[in-house]
């Protein structure tokens, strides 16, 4: 695990730092006149972004773990190379390897308008080898401004093609999930994860959270935007280099069933994905690259 002190040289003083977090685990600290964000280097994972003035937009569970070998539960996971259970590989990890990878801090800068971007490195190793037998180099570009730019790079360094899927799997605080209304999707074709797989249209109105929703629309380049009437505030997520977007909700039983996840935290939370997955799954020849990206804004 990386320790802080060999970041220090990195760091821009009084705006970005470097410290022990949850666990021990090392984490960027950002505070800027522009938003407060948390990234560790465990998955390169955003566990927090806050524009100066308004309310924390991502959510993290109570529960999560903050372990070298299990992923943080909130904030944006980052998932590569397989989306969810990997077909035909039941011992496989959900979701990938990369949001458990220990990543590296490739630069740390602000920009003329007072952002803050934050690179991040991951290279195959022996340890991916074992798992998915390409080589390949990630390149994750955090951008902390009034909005949160979220860049994720996937370069093919084998000798011959391979196919992927990815997902910036974004956790969003909302102040009750079934107070909320989500467009953009409007009669896009899901995948329903809660029936058995079934392939469905979503209806000509707004996504609402009435039970456990977990929903893969393929084949959508859409801008989607969460209404909170709660709050209220409404989080709109642009996206480019993106045909899937997935929509998911625990509910009641999935949330007891998960063990980093508190019982009664599924009303607090909604997750918004920017992915390719499924029938938008990825074939990337040798030598080149594919960025995934998430442009988040609250109003
Ligand atoms: O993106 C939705 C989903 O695929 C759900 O099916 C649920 O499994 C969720 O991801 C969380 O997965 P995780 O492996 O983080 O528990």
């Amino acid at each position: 695990m990386k320790s802080v002190s060999s970041l220090r040289r990195l760091e821009i003083p009084g705006i970005a730092t470097f410290e022990p977090g949850e666990g021990d685990l090392a984490r960027l600290t950002v505070r800027s006149p522009l938003a407060e964000a948390h990234i560790y280097l465990h998955g390169a994972h955003v566990t927090h972004f806050q524009p100066q003035g308004k309310a924390p937009v991502l959510f993290m569970s109570q529960r999560s773990l903050f372990a070298a070998d299990k992923p943080i539960r909130g904030g944006v996971p980052l998932i590569f190379p397989w989306f969810g259970a990997r077909s035909g590989h039941p011992e496989s990890p959900a979701h990938g390897f990369a949001r458990t990878s220990e990543w590296q801090v490739e630069s740390l800068s602000e920009d003329g308008d007072g952002v803050v971007v934050a690179a991040f490195h991951l290279a195959s190793d022996e340890r991916t080898r074992a798992l998915w037998s390409y080589d390949f180099e990630l390149r994750y570009r955090v951008a902390i401004g009034r909005t949160l730019t979220l860049t994720l790079e996937v370069k093919n360094t084998s000798p011959e093609p391979f196919t992927f899927e990815d997902a910036l799997h974004t956790y969003f605080t909302v102040s009750d999930a079934r107070q909320t209304s989500t467009t953009g999707l409007e009669n896009a074709e899901y995948v329903d994860k809660t029936d058995a797989q079934q392939r469905k249209t979503q209806g000509p109105d707004p996504i609402r959270i009435t039970a456990e929703t977990d929903r893969v629309f393929e084949n959508t380049r859409k801008t989607c935007i969460v209404d909170d009437p709660g709050l209220p505030r409404k989080i709109t997520v642009e996206k480019s280099g993106s045909q899937t977007t997935v929509v998911w909700n625990p509910w009641i039983a999935k949330s007891a069933a998960m063990a980093d996840f508190g019982d009664d935290e599924w009303p607090q939370m909604l997750c918004i994905e920017t992915a390719n997955a499924g029938a938008n799954t990825l074939t990337l020849p040798p030598g080149k690259t594919h960025s995934t990206r998430a442009v988040i804004s609250v109003s």
